[in-house]
């Protein structure tokens, strides 16, 4: 074998036919679960079967697609749900890369490579859900008890696509895991490279929380009297800042992303809001410090307010080291193809590989994303990035040797 060689207008056109479920503008909206991720599900399966591998969906509706015979092999993939408002590459692109892999691989006498689509790693039930139930991180039982911001519960969500489920392919299966990715951030988009070479993954923790006051008329109800839960958010999150400023790092983050007021309404002081609270560092014992400010803040607030607070976790998943053997071999395959072209770096966003580092060998690629932009309809990469991160995964699947 002198090397696998991938056919970039095939990896364009597959990215491009995915792109069509659930196709918003330039982006997706692709939630775990809702029908054009089912459809792209269905869709990946029938291209994975064509590619000589056997589709498998496991019972949270992660996607495999495995190579003939039971020697452990490599596994490469990401997740293809999306984000609510998704761009056309997150997850994506590191499915089909794979794809691409797997069947340039076969074509050249390689080695066999598995393909997965995790479920659900956008979080619309928790972070990265399919990867943690697969990896063993988080039962099945706990994660169907889970519920999406409507109250729909995993368990009903999942229920949609039971008759296509299996079972849970074994670890022992894979000697590996790699993931590509869009990096979803600025470092490549600015200095010209063109490859990334993770190290490390961040951890995140997310909570979410509900202040509760007394809905009021808005023209009568003196300010003194208030007990307003948006007036409430927003004294928490200038305090918040306020207080986790001498805790954090510049590459620390923190994020009051979900808001949602009740009853909204310009004449009427809100009784009641609902948000979430995320963050995100790769240090443990910096996201515990983080952690007992944002709860003591949030106490000290609804006290000082007379507002009832409650809280309930959403995800916590711990930073995550990338094999250093595997991440070296991705270090040569781009050495080989972007030679003074990649860096070493760590992933602010959280990716699959983070979970799946715990019961196998786990490293990362990524390639760059124009602007830095994702989480947004306007996410893209050039073409020719897409199509050397994937030759970057072939040449790292073939040194496996
Ligand atoms: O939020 C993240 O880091 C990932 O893109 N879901
Ligand atoms: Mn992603
Ligand atoms: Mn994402």
């Amino acid at each position: 074998m002198t090397g696998i060689t991938i056919q970039p207008q095939r990896l364009l056109d597959d990215l491009e036919t995915l792109r069509s479920y659930g196709r918003c503008g330039s982006g997706v909206v692709r939630p775990a679960y809702c029908e054009a991720d089912i459809e792209a599900r269905k869709w990946l399966a029938g291209r994975m079967r064509e590619a000589g591998l056997e589709p498998v969906f496991d019972p949270v509706g992660n996607l495999f697609g495995l190579p003939p015979g039971d020697e452990p092999c490599l596994l490469m993939g990401s997740h293809s749900d999306s984000q609510p408002e998704g761009g056309w590459l997150d997850g994506a692109y590191g499915v089909i890369a794979a794809l691409e892999v797997a069947r340039a691989s076969r074509e050249a006498g390689g080695p066999p490579v598995a393909v997965v689509s995790f479920q659900d790693e956008e979080g619309r039930f928790t972070t990265l859900t399919g990867s943690r139930v697969w990896s063993g991180l988080m039962s099945l039982e706990e994660a169907d008890a889970m519920t999406d911001h409507e109250g729909v519960t995993m368990a009903e969500a999942r229920a949609t696509m039971a008759d296509l489920a299996g079972d849970f392919p074994a670890h022992g299966r894979f000697s590996a895991f790699v993931e590509a990715h869009i990096e979803q951030g600025p470092v490549l988009d600015q200095s010209g490279e063109r490859i990334g070479v993770v190290e490390d993954i961040v951890g995140i923790r997310s909570e979410r929380y509900r202040f509760e006051g007394q809905q009021n008329h808005a023209g009568t109800t003196p300010m003194r009297l208030r007990r307003d839960a948006y007036q409430g958010l927003a004294e928490f999150t200038t305090l918040l800042n306020a207080r986790l400023a001498p805790l954090v790092t510049p590459a620390t983050v923190w994020t009051i992303g979900h808001v949602a007021v009740h009853p909204n309404a310009p004449s009427i002081v809100p009784g009641r809001v609902d948000f979430t609270v995320q963050w995100r560092d790769g240090e443990t014992a910096r996201l515990d410090r983080m952690e007992s400010v944002i709860r003591s803040t949030a106490e000290e607030v609804a006290g000082k307010r007379e507002l009832s607070v409650s809280r309930s976790a959403y995800a916590r998943i711990e930073p995550a080291r990338m094999a250093p053997a595997l991440a070296a071999r991705i270090e040569a395959a781009a050495r080989q193809h972007a030679e003074g072209l990649w860096r070493r770096m760590p992933s602010g966003a959280l990716h699959d590989a983070a979970n799946v580092a715990h019961v196998m060998p786990a490293a990362m690629l990524f390639v760059p994303s124009k602007r830095g932009i994702s989480h947004s309809f306007e996410e893209d990469t050039a073409h020719d990035d897409l199509a050397l991160g994937a030759q970057v995964l072939a040449t790292a699947a073939a040194n496996a040797g």
